[in-house]
């Protein structure tokens, strides 16, 4: 009789504790896989954004969260659609990537006022109300813009150049990198009387344009008439390259700057068609989530989130391992 009212008792235990573990456990899945983070990505414009996308969806998936990812395909309008949406839908926290500065203030104060946190990740945006994001997880293009400014500095001296004509290939107008890549370059060489830019011209960050960019340039001021090509992105370098290769007179000294780093200018460095690359990380999505963590956890969280980068260049050692791209 005591031995039954024994396997009874331990039978109920047992089931009590597979129960309530089990309990647990769906809970704790529950509270991971409740949470709902509505993505807005700009488009796929770049190497640089595909794997910035990839990045997101890994690192959503690690966290254990819902993604609902939109893509606005280069159009704010787009954006500005998910959004709404994402407040329609009422998830946990917004992340979105704008494609330019301005116009966005309207919808993130829908969203302030639905109560949703929005992180910026990427790139900025211009408004007097910082209380309408929570945080931004992003580059310093600033400082990016700089490193490529100090490489021409050092690569002029070492040239012995006394003069050098510049043009510049911009990312789109508007957005935070196309800003500051060419401010952070300008403020580090417009201290040196020996460097012009002759020419400044819209890229919108694409391959395609970077071809076209540089056709026009060359039908412009001619096959030796510039120095140097400051690119704010690999996707327009290589498709300024395409069409350099392709002509005749181009001084061989010619000096290519770019910013990212995808693996094909990596390459292109390591083969001696790029100077320099400096670099921007796309994998930003782990520290997204982990803010994403600590709003839904009611944690404070940093206000501004930006990794180490540095650059590579025909100055570094390229055989060592630790040179390669994304
Ligand atoms: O450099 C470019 C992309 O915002 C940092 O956008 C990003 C830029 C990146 O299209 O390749």
């Amino acid at each position: 009789m005591r031995k039954g009212i024994a396997m009874i008792l331990a039978l109920a235990l047992l089931l009590g504790l597979t129960g309530c573990s089990g309990k647990q456990e769906t809970e704790k899945e529950k509270d991971d896989s409740s949470i709902v983070v509505g993505f807005s990505q700009l488009g796929a414009e770049s190497s640089w954004r595909i794997a910035n996308t990839a990045s997101m969806e890994q690192a959503a998936k690690d966290f254990g969260y819902g993604l609902m990812m939109e893509n606005a395909n280069q159009k704010q309008e787009k954006q500005i659609d998910a959004i709404r949406s994402f407040i329609a839908y009422q998830v946990d926290v917004i992340v979105f990537s704008p494609i330019v500065e301005t116009g966005w203030d309207n919808v993130l104060k829908e969203a302030k006022q639905a109560g949703i946190p929005v992180i910026l990740m990427d790139r900025m945006i211009n408004t007097q109300d910082d209380s309408l994001y929570t945080a931004y997880v992003g580059a310093d293009f600033y400082a990016e813009g700089r490193r490529a400014g100090e490489y021409l500095i050092r690569k002029a001296d070492a040239l012995e150049k006394a003069q050098m004509r510049i043009v510049e290939i911009c990312g789109t107008a508007d957005s935070t990198p196309m800003r500051d890549r060419q401010q952070g370059f300008m403020d580090v060489i417009s201290q040196d009387s020996r460097f012009t830019v002759i020419d400044s011209v819209d890229g919108d960050f694409l391959r395609s344009k970077g071809e076209e960019c540089m056709r026009d340039l060359l039908a412009k001021y001619g096959s030796d008439g510039f120095d140097v090509v400051y690119s704010h992105n690999d996707a327009m370098t290589l498709g300024a390259l395409d069409v350099l290769e392709k002509t005749e007179g181009v001084p061989k000294d010619l000096v290519v700057i770019t910013v990212d780093g995808e693996k094909d200018a990596v390459d292109a460095l390591k083969a001696g068609r790029i100077n320099c690359v400096v670099q921007c990380t796309p994998n930003l999505g782990i520290s997204v989530m982990r803010l994403v963590k600590e709003l839904t956890e009611g944690r404070g969280v940093l206000k501004t989130y930006s990794p180490e980068e540095g650059a590579f260049t025909d100055f570094d050692d390229l055989t060592d391992p630790r040179v390669e791209g994304f």
